[in-house]
């Protein structure tokens, strides 16, 4: 896979040379190129940015050095280009959240570019002609919290689509075992143990060092609704009650939830919030 990454802060992307990223790059498996948005400012301070109309505060991107920069980077396609073109991706707080969904979607396309703004963003044409050029944009957020600009969401999206490319995690069980994420229905995972089996006067559940399978899965299934009611309730209302056992039922009632009769749970009708 092919990513080309635009920024005026090159620097931050340096981590992306460590690790498992650092390794699938030296195999050959992701080709990571940083530009210098600055290179395409020319005039004599190299400016990138300029005071927005209608007002308010901060300073927006300029448009031309992020035409010129893209235009260089859409005109040099990797080979065995597909012809389709890469997925230009746009980190922005108003960007549709970036999820495990987007990033296998994402693990699907030989090239994509990363846009990175800084100060309040990129004036909002750039986007606009890219998509009429028939550009595959996606502005992505990471979330309802505020940034500096948008290198941390490129190493956020790279490192979350490169583990997903063959080669690169070298445990091919953790990825299926991820991919039959289904089977858990979308709950968050149980807590896990390692060895010593007591460690600072906390002791394993005992369950787990038993040797009853049925048992273990049964905790496990316990814990993973109990946390993912008090964590993440939302998730709930994706959990299909026919795949729910009487157990389970009893579980999430304990911890307020009862099917809302709309294929998935929420608050039960007079539960009291933890
Ligand atoms: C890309 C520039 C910084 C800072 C103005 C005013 C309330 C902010 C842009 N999840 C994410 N959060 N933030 C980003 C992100 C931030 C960026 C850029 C991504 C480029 N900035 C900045 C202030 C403002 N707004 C109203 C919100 C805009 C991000 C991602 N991905």
């Amino acid at each position: 896979m092919r990513v080309d990454v635009v920024s005026i802060f090159g620097e931050y992307l340096a981590p992306l040379s460590l690790s498992l990223i650092g390794r699938a790059r030296a195999q050959g498996l992701l080709d990571v190129r940083v530009h210098d948005l600055r290179e395409h400012a020319h005039d004599r301070h190299r400016t990138v940015d300029d005071t927005p109309y209608g007002g308010g505060a901060g300073l927006l991107m300029k448009p031309e050095p992020w035409g010129e920069a893209l235009d260089a980077v859409l005109a040099a396609p990797p080979a065995g280009d597909d012809g389709r073109g890469p997925v230009l991706l746009v980190p922005s707080p108003v960007g549709e959240v970036f999820s495990q969904a987007a990033a296998v979607e994402l693990s699907a396309e030989p090239w994509l570019v990363f846009a990175c703004g800084r100060y309040e963003g990129i004036d909002a044409r750039v986007v606009e002609h890219y998509r009429a050029r028939g550009v595959r944009v996606r502005e992505v957020s990471l979330g309802d919290y505020v940034l500096n600009g948008g290198e941390v969401a490129v190493l956020v999206v790279v490192e979350a689509v490169a583990r997903l490319l063959p080669g690169v995690v070298g445990n091919a069980a953790s990825l299926t075992e991820e991919s039959h994420a289904a089977e858990h229905d979308g709950l968050l995972e149980h807590p896990a143990y390692t060895k010593p089996a007591s460690w600072r006067g906390l002791d394993v559940p005992a369950v787990l060092a038993g040797g009853d399978h049925g048992a273990v899965a049964r905790w496990r299934r316990e814990q993973a609704l109990r946390r993912t009611a008090r964590r993440r309730p939302d998730l709930l209302a994706h959990l299909d009650p026919a795949r729910c056992t009487a157990a389970d039922l009893r579980v999430l009632a304990e911890e307020g939830f009862a099917p809302d009769g709309a294929s998935g749970f929420g608050p039960a009708p007079g539960a009291v919030a933890h």
